[in-house]
């Protein structure tokens, strides 16, 4: 028992140094085949130990794969989720790409949470009384495996692909409209490259929240008050490049713009 804490924790250490020098790897379960989807969010919560060692903060969670195109395009069929930690958000207009690997962005709803929600049984309506308020969000997610390509226990052991995300500057009350018929809206340089609608997501972004409370509920953890919720992508990720510019639209609750920009050197 004292052995496998000892590999979890290791295995935590190799991902985070991936993850902290923006270098890929292989995935964990060529070398550790007997790794089950237990073992790999308890190596999800030795990481997050990792980087709070490290002086970064938990500030929230993210679901994914919670839509058919996302679930499609790396060929996963579960939601998943991990943990956002404060050094993840990006609060400029600029996506540096120090430290990534191979970025892809994807357009969210978050959540954020006045009070604690923590069950395996709730219901929309114990979620938007927990709900402080709701904004636009653009992740970048970056998996750590070469070519992006991972199993389901792979992606959950590197923190869902968790890499930055933005939050739109406006945050908007979750009661006027419905985030279900929210469209979405994804250009690069111009050029539209993805669209779809909030009900793409588990066919409303509130069952996302629902879904992560019982996940979490079964491994004793719940969802705290101030947390931002990712509730996962409404489309497939597109790969970004140096030089990009990003425009994301979310209908009545306005847009997120970025850049894309390789380190300075120096
Ligand atoms: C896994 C993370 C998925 C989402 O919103 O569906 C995700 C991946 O695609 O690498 O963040
Ligand atoms: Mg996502």
């Amino acid at each position: 028992m004292e052995t496998k804490t000892i590999t979890l924790k290791q295995i935590a250490e190799q991902i985070d140094h991936h993850q902290t020098s923006g270098t890929d790897m292989d995935k964990v379960t060529i070398q550790s085949p007997e790794l089950s989807v237990k073992d790999a969010y308890e190596i999800q919560q030795l990481w997050e130990q990792c980087a709070i060692k490290r002086g970064d903060q938990k500030i929230g969670w993210k679901m994914g794969l919670t839509s058919v195109a996302k679930q499609r395009s790396v060929g996963v069929n579960e939601p998943i989720y991990g943990r956002l930690t404060n050094s993840m958000e990006v609060t400029s207009n600029t996506l540096s790409l120090k430290g990534l690997i191979h970025p892809r962005v994807e357009p969210e709803i978050a959540f954020v949470m006045k009070e604690e929600l923590k069950g395996e049984q709730l219901t929309a309506r114990d979620v938007w009384k927990a709900t402080e308020f709701i904004m636009p969000a653009v992740e970048v997610i970056d998996s750590r495996y070469k070519n992006f390509s991972f199993t389901l226990i792979d992606v959950v052991a590197d923190n869902a692909s968790s890499s930055r995300f933005f939050l739109s500057d406006q945050a908007f009350s979750p009661f006027q409209s419905s985030l279900d018929k929210l469209e979405v809206i994804m250009y690069r340089n111009g050029e539209k490259v993805q669209s779809g609608f909030g009900s793409a997501v588990l066919g409303h972004p509130v069952k996302s929240v629902i879904e992560l409370a019982k996940m979490l509920h079964q491994v004793g953890l719940s969802i705290q008050p101030g947390m931002v919720i990712l509730t996962g992508g409404i489309t497939e990720a597109v790969n970004v490049f140096d030089g990009d510019e990003l425009k994301v639209t979310f209908d009545s609750f306005g847009e997120i713009n970025f850049d894309v920009k390789k380190e300075k050197e120096d």
